[in-house]
């Protein structure tokens, strides 16, 4: 794809020229340590500093911050807007909406509405942003609408490939009008989202297991936990299998998510072999009869490599213990750190083969558009996303209704 390279250095140059002139093609990690906005601060990223893109020079398994993310916006956390937007009054027909109708499917949405409330600021509210006001869809409309997607997350290849989609549609007047466009753009995610979304595991199939993978701090433990949980309200018998042997803390936390759903937690000494704790936790779920044994992995150790060499094995032993498992090996990354989750999900990809994505956290971000990134450049499917804290946060990825929440 070299004839994009010049391209690419154009939208590079111009998110540089704003962010203060660095050369584009340098691949220095971002100096900011911190890239979400504080509260009080406007939830869109700042106007100056270098684009998204770079954070992927960062090591994309190193630890995520001990910051705990903000929690979902409140009032007092609203960003004051210098004008008034055709987003917000969407915003509040919705809530107004959302009050009258109490079924459960609007709640739902509400719900969904009000954790995808930062990305839509940082998504939908840039692209109104750009439209705002506008007549026609010129080049520099354009530009802008490139430069708002990849500050919003969408990743560099995506961006480029959905704007120049509308370039020739409008080089070729089939797209004339702002609103039209923006309908297009939301077609075209709902496109890409929905070719992505995972499918219902198939029935039959005892026990289902369900290998859990991912840098330590994104979620995987607490994932386990709500997805036992559905599990467990569906009356299907689960058990866990405490395979974060690297701390006795991750042993303990899984233990309480055992109690709290009733499910059986299989768990060795800390320290002891993980891949170990799978097999007896596969043998367990054979002789109990058990519909599902989700097994719980490190996310950290000495080496990188040690990792991925020690995940490798474990999935080799739970194929031991069940011919044809692990069924499905399910990548939990943290939306908070934007591009850096795509490259996670590349390198889990590359050493262990990722069945399919938990995307956690995006109530605390603005950088939830990143899940366009992660379907359209990756392939894998969605299976769920995490949208708060509680046990009915974690969500099974509906594309249509992610869309329609954002847009
Ligand atoms: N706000 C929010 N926090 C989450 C979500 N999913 C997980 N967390 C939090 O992320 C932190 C780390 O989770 P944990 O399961 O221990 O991560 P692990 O190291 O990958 O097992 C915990 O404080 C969780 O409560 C989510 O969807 N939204
Ligand atoms: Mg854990």
């Amino acid at each position: 794809m070299s004839e994009e390279t010049p391209k690419k250095r154009g939208l590079f140059g111009r998110l540089f020229r704003r962010g203060g002139g660095e050369a584009a093609e340098s691949q220095e990690p971002s100096p900011e340590p911190n890239e979400e906005p504080t509260p009080g601060e406007a939830a869109d990223v700042p106007e100056t500093g270098p684009p998204r893109e770079h954070e992927a020079a960062r090591d994309p398994l190193s630890e995520p911050e001990e910051v705990q993310e903000e929690p979902s916006p409140g009032p007092a956390e609203a960003p004051p807007e210098p004008e008034h937007l055709p987003e917000e009054e969407r915003d509040r027909e919705a809530d107004e909406a959302s009050g009258e109708d109490s079924s459960p499917r609007a709640g739902l949405l509400a719900r969904l509405r009000q954790g995808l409330a930062k990305t839509r600021r940082g998504l939908a509210q840039k692209v109104d942003r750009v439209l705002f006001g506008k007549k026609e869809i010129d080049a520099e409309t354009l530009d802008e609408l490139e430069e708002a997607l990849v500050t919003a997350d969408l990743g560099v290849t995506t961006v480029m490939r959905l704007v120049d989609e509308i370039r020739e549609k409008v080089s070729r007047k089939e797209l004339v009008r702002p609103e039209a466009l923006r309908e297009h753009l939301k077609a075209a995610i709902r496109e890409i989202l929905v070719a992505e979304e995972a499918r219902q595991a198939p029935e039959g199939v005892r026990p289902w297991v369900i290998m859990v993978v991912g840098v330590n701090g994104v979620g995987k433990t607490t994932t386990i936990g709500k997805i036992g949980a559905r599990f467990r309200r569906e009356g299907k018998r689960v058990i866990l299998a405490a395979g974060d042997t690297f701390r006795a803390a991750a042993i303990e936390q899984l233990e309480i998510w055992g109690d709290r759903i009733g499910a059986q937690v299989v768990r060795h000494q800390q320290g002891s072999d993980p891949a170990a704790v799978a097999f007896d936790a596969v043998e367990a779920g054979k002789a109990r009869d058990a519909d599902v044994v989700i097994v719980d992995t490190a996310g950290r150790l000495h080496t990188k490599r040690n990792l991925m060499e020690e995940l490798k094995k474990v999935r080799r032993v739970i194929g031991k213990a069940l011919p044809g498992a692990p069924h499905e090996v399910l990548l939990v990354l943290d939306a908070t750190t934007g591009q850096n989750a795509v490259s996670q999900a590349r390198l889990f990809h590359e050493a262990v083969g990722v069945d399919t994505i938990a995307l956690t956290k995006l109530d605390g971000t603005a950088r939830g558009g990143v899940i366009v990134a992660i379907c359209d450049e990756l392939k894998i499917p969605i299976r769920y996303i995490g949208i708060g804290e509680g046990v009915e946060d974690l969500r099974p990825f509906d594309a249509q209704a992610f869309v329609d929440a954002l847009f």
